[in-house]
């Protein structure tokens, strides 16, 4: 694995970063609405990006974070977002390591963590749902937009700017959207800790099992990993069916160039899931860097609850993961992923 340094120097303020930047109401994020059109647009930057080839652990990776109220009182329905340099010429999508939108004021169904709006890596695609369904968010709404850079091309990049539409369904549309919730599914993740993992070489397996707190349906799943990933899957504990498979397509040096989007029928019934049953997540890589790795394991998707009043509240500590039956004591919860 190439050792190469890291080398980002924020447009602005010019020093080197290596680590989180809480700015609040930094000057780089600008917000604006297009009331025509249903969009809140978020514009990020100017970055300077050097190259920075091979893969590194996260504490590398310079973040960009900041704060800003939601403008818009309406349903989120996804997003669509683009890099260009200073010349206007598109940036490929492989700078970023992952971009994240926060609400600080829900949080997450299976850990007392903030709820990620969405969670866009450099595998994600841009996702739209249909105007039937939607993710609520009142005007007002304290969010955070954090992004990590990882330039893995041989090529320089300046001036770099992130521009990222959220489209809306507007707040009195009638007969109202469906209510959809992300949901994260992660091997690692837990209250004040990294949510990576030792990868070693070779072929390796890692699971972990949760309680499902709520009954809904999952309506759309993909992933998050890391190089040489093989596979990641739901399964029901009990009875080991396999509910979703994703299979990360990897290049010839073993990073992700694309992870499949799974769809359960976003206008249909979705993939039912039950409060109080046991569920599997089970992630595969084989490793072929000839070093042990900082890996990833994380099912991301959308998921209706039966009934958002079950949903836990922002207070509560509690934990689906069964290897953590104990609630943790209150953790900084501004986490990377
Ligand atoms: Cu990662």
């Amino acid at each position: 694995m190439t050792q190469s340094r890291l080398r980002v120097v924020w447009g602005t303020i010019g020093c080197l970063a290596t680590t989180s930047v809480a700015a609040q109401e930094d000057a780089r994020l600008a917000v604006r609405v297009d009331s025509a059109r249903h969009e809140v647009i978020l514009t990020v930057g100017p970055f300077e990006l050097s190259s920075m080839k091979g893969h590194e652990g996260h504490r590398d990776m310079p973040e960009f974070s900041a704060r800003f109220p939601w403008p818009v009182t309406a349903m989120a329905r996804g997003f669509s977002f683009a890099l260009h340099d200073s010349t206007g010429k598109k940036v490929p999508q492989r700078v970023l390591h992952h971009l994240n939108l926060i609400n600080t004021t829900r949080r997450q169904l299976l850990l007392p963590l903030q709820e990620k709006v969405m969670a866009i890596g450099r595998e994600t695609k841009n996702i739209m749902l249909p105007g039937t369904v939607g993710l609520p968010l009142e005007a007002g709404t304290r969010m955070k937009v954090t992004i990590m850079w990882h330039n893995q091309t041989p090529v320089d990049f300046s001036g770099v700017m992130l521009t990222l539409h959220i489209r809306y369904t507007p707040d009195n549309l009638v007969p109202r959207p469906v209510t959809v919730l992300p949901i994260s599914m992660d091997l690692a993740d837990r209250p004040g800790a990294e949510n990576s993992f030792p990868v070693p070489v070779g072929l390796f397996t890692i699971s972990r099992e949760f309680m499902m707190p709520v009954t809904g349906r999952l309506l759309a799943a993909t992933g998050h990993m890391h190089d040489w990933a093989t596979g990641l899957r739901l399964e029901d504990a009990a009875s080991r069916k396999t509910l979703v498979s994703i299979t990360p397509i990897l290049d010839s040096t073993g990073g992700i160039s694309d992870m499949p989007l799974r769809l359960f029928g976003v206008r249909g019934d979705g993939l039912k899931l039950h409060a109080g049953r046991r569920y599997r997540l089970v992630a595969t890589y084989d490793n072929r860097s000839g070093a042990t790795m900082d890996g990833m394991a994380m099912l991301g998707g959308i998921f209706s609850p039966s009934d958002l009043r079950d949903w836990p509240d922002r207070e509560s500590e509690d934990i689906a993961y069964l290897d953590h039956p104990v609630p943790a004591p209150a953790a900084d919860t501004t986490h990377a992923h």
